[in-house]
């Protein structure tokens, strides 16, 4: 077969690979999106209503397992509960695989009831803690219906006022009640503890950043581990050491993927910063790859990718397939990346040569390769192109007419 892949094939013949290993690796990825990424969602000040939002959990699933038909990689789906909650769970989970998806991590919804005002599990109220505990024990239940290995947790527990609370009694009670649910978590199951430095509390954050994250995680046991956000950070702060940290502790679990040009902004991944997106994405591939450092390789192969995005003015359904194209563009710019020519600059303390090897991959134009790895799965070379040709979206837009969505209100 004649491929025309330009300079890709150059970069791997100078990283000492093949195509078909590259090929390999790109069918590989998998990439998880967010139930609530298909919904009407807002900022503080409007949700904007688009036709064509999904009004139940089955519609969700629905234009899940159509983005999976154009890109392949996107098997599985995350629920938010109770936004996604339906009577009978093993139903969703039939009418998901009968569509080939299958339902990804439980995220826990501990912020939009009244009580939840001064938090949840780090609440002052011992009957406010219990009330998250048990909708914290719910969701493993949940998880373990849907046969979903990750019940993935953010606490939006904080202050926002210097004295409203007592610090440490925080962090013990967060402590206790992590204890409670990593104990009812089967074997196998995995909890991912995500962190962000502020919003919606203003003051202190109960779970500010990874140093709280992994320390709980390790205290919990093995089948506790960190979740990056992207979009949790201070601005500045170096997100790639964090992942490369976390996976020599075997303690990087997973991500939600997103961009941001501010704060928490919730674009889509790799619209702002996707240089900073590809030297993740460096770390990750070099970990699955590194024979000589077997925690993190272990670690690395285990991760699960997630988005988490709102699409408040695009429409959802392409915004979720430009993020994937730019999730699959980071990694395979990342594994062009020649590690002995990187390795030898290191060794040499040569500090360019060093850091050309990643500029030469980050300016490898890799759609050609993109496109093929899509043939290859049977799939067409453009997923935008065939989203707007397979006219789902002037079906949904017809049967789903605006203000009948379900999501944020
Ligand atoms: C919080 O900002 C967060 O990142 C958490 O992951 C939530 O589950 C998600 O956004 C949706 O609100
Ligand atoms: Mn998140």
């Amino acid at each position: 077969m004649t491929r025309n892949l330009g300079s890709v094939e150059e970069q791997l013949e100078t990283a000492g690979r093949d195509i078909s290993w590259a090929l390999g690796k790109l069918q590989a990825q998998h990439i998880e999106v967010p139930s609530w990424g298909f919904g009407d969602s807002g900022t503080r000040f409007k949700v904007f209503q688009q036709a064509g939002a999904p009004r139940t959990p089955f519609e969700k699933i629905d234009d899940a397992a159509l983005l999976q038909s154009l890109v392949g990689c996107a098997k599985s789906i995350a629920l938010h509960i109770p936004w996604d909650t339906v009577d009978d769970f093993k139903a969703l989970r039939k009418y998901a695989e009968d569509r080939s998806i299958k339902l990804g991590a439980i995220n826990p919804n501990l912020f939009q009831d009244d009580e939840y005002k001064l938090g949840s599990i780090c609440h002052p109220d011992e009957a406010v803690r219990n009330k998250s505990i048990d909708h914290l024990l719910e969701c493993v239940e949940i998880a373990k219906q849907v046969d979903s290995g990750l019940l993935s947790l953010w606490f939006a527990d904080g202050t926002n006022y210097p004295g409203q609370d007592n610090l440490r009694d925080r962090k013990r009670r967060l402590e206790a009640a992590l204890r409670r649910v990593y104990d009812a978590m089967p074997e196998g199951m995995r909890m991912l503890v995500e962190y962000k430095l502020y919003e919606p509390a203003f003051y202190s954050t109960d779970f500010p950043d990874w140093g709280l994250s992994y320390l709980v995680c390790n205290k919990l046991g093995p089948q506790a581990q960190v979740l990056v956000d992207l979009g949790h950070h201070a601005h500045g702060v170096n997100i790639e050491q964090i992942v490369a940290m976390l996976l020599t502790e075997g303690r990087l679990g997973g991500f939600h993927f997103n961009d941001r040009k501010y704060g928490d902004d919730d674009l889509m991944v790799g619209s702002v910063n996707p240089y900073q997106l590809f030297l993740i994405y460096c770390e990750l591939a070099a970990a699955e790859d590194d024979e000589d450092d077997a925690v993190a390789q272990e670690c690395a192969r285990n991760v699960a990718y997630m988005i988490d995005q709102a699409h408040n003015i695009e429409l959802r359904i392409p915004a979720l397939i430009r993020s994937i194209m730019n999730l699959q563009e980071a990694y395979a710019k990342a594994i062009l990346v020649d590690r002995a020519a990187l390795k030898k600059a290191q060794e040499n303390q040569d500090v360019l040569a060093g850091h050309q090897a990643l500029l030469d991959a980050y300016s490898t134009d890799v759609r050609p390769l993109l496109a093929e790895t899509r043939v290859e799965m049977g799939l067409g070379r453009d997923p935008m192109e065939a989203y707007v040709q397979s006219g789902y979206q002037q079906k949904i837009e017809n049967e789903r007419p605006a203000g009948s969505g379900m999501g944020w209100s």
